[in-house]
């Protein structure tokens, strides 16, 4: 049949009518409004930069936009110099101190720790913040001790206002840190027995305790058992965020100091190798965070102050403060990601990745603690070691 070009006329004609009538519609005028609602809160952010800050002093205003990217680069690759901490180094870096013996035989390990409030780094590409820091880092230096072992930290003052050292654990009163306040150029020496063993929390404990712990003074402390844990590729992960535009809500969420780090640059780990994580919440604002493993499970030790684990899962949740160990092994090779199961902090730097990788069994020796105790072959303890089935799956 042959279709005159009169009719295709008329029926683009009609075609043309029915889509301005579309756009005339309820309908479209709906999509519309929302539309506009959207430019509307979208125009009210990019309004210009925002004036925050003021409320405490001691540090800057500061101007922010308040948005909130998964950046094409972190800070780290921006600029290493401004990052707060260079997360790679950070996660396998444990500081045993300067070792010496003591009149009794103990172990004797020395730290330094300097407190400073100065510093202004780079959070995320664009956006700087004043962050306060034990060794010029966010989180600060992993100190680790062998239960029993005299521990020595000299602290030093080297901020604009008071600051302290509090570790969780067993020590005297007037180590713990708590009303001692020392202030600016002023010292402390700590010292006590390393007891229990675990993982612990160690953070400035002056008022207001929120600004100083918000802005990132704050590390871990691990405590080995007597007997070491089994061979492990050992890293540590604090949980911590940002506030950068000062309401007392964070805007970046990050482990290990650098919104989306381990996104751009993933954790390299083996496949069929124990990996150990002391994993450490020092989320200041929200009451709890959580980390998730992906297609796999962990056995998990509450504070890390028991070799046998409470619980095979793949998320565990910590209020401020809590912390733990994770034990896992992975069975395929690939890219599984992990991340705070919430899913707001995920998405605004909580996340990061695993490439399990074929490996060999040179690299990975590299990557423990060098503590005698180890058997290397396999996941159980030396001799007259308890028994456990920590990292067994
Ligand atoms: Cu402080």
């Amino acid at each position: 049949m042959r279709i005159s070009p009169i009719l295709i006329g008329v029926a683009i004609i009609s075609l043309a009518v029915a889509v301005i009538f579309t756009i005339n519609s309820g309908a479209y005028k709906g999509l519309n409004s929302i539309m506009s609602a959207a430019q509307t809160s979208d125009s009210d952010i990019k309004s210009g930069p925002k004036v925050v800050g003021s409320h405490t002093p001691g540090y800057p205003i500061t101007t922010t936009p308040g948005i909130i990217l998964d950046p094409l680069q972190t800070a780290v690759d921006m600029n290493p110099a401004n990052a707060v901490v260079d997360p790679m180094k950070y996660l396998r870096e444990f500081n045993y101190g300067k070792v010496s013996k003591l009149s009794d035989g103990k172990t004797l390990r020395e730290f330094t720790l300097v407190a400073s409030d100065n510093l202004v780094k780079e959070i995320s590409p664009g956006v700087f913040y004043n962050v306060w820091t034990f060794n010029g880092t966010v989180p600060g230096p992993t100190i680790r001790a062998t239960e029993g072992d005299t521990v020595r930290i000299n602290f030093i003052n080297n901020g604009s206002m008071p600051h302290s050292l509090h570790l969780h654990g067993v020590h005297p009163a007037n180590m713990d840190g708590v009303f001692e306040m020392i202030s600016p150029g002023g010292e402390f020496t700590y010292e006590f027995t390393a007891e229990p063993f675990g993982v612990f929390p160690y953070h400035c404990h002056m008022t207001p305790l929120e600004e100083h712990i918000a802005h990132g003074l704050y590390g871990v402390f691990i405590v080995d058992p007597k007997t070491a844990r089994p061979p492990a590729d050992e890293m540590v992960m604090v949980m911590n965020g940002y506030d950068t535009d000062f309401d007392t809500e964070n805007n970046f969420y990050t482990v290990n100091g650098v919104p989306y780090y381990y996104m751009h640059h993933p954790v390299q780990i083996q496949k069929d190798k124990l990996v150990r994580i002391y994993l450490v919440n020092m989320l200041e604002f929200d009451p709890v965070n959580n980390f998730h493993l992906h297609a796999n499970m962990f056995n998990y030790y509450p504070s890390g102050t028991r070799l046998q684990p409470d619980e095979l899962t793949d998320i565990v949740t910590t209020n401020q403060g809590e912390r733990g160990i994770l034990e896992f092994t992975y069975k395929y090779p690939g890219k599984y990601m992990f991340h705070a199961h919430k899913t707001e902090f995920a998405e605004k730097g909580w996340m990061g990745t695993f490439l399990v990788t074929e490996g060999n069994e040179s690299n990975i020796s590299n990557q423990t603690n060098g503590n005698s105790f180890y058997d290397s072959l396999n996941n159980s303890f030396v001799g007259k070691s308890p028994k456990t089935n920590g990292g067994q799956l």
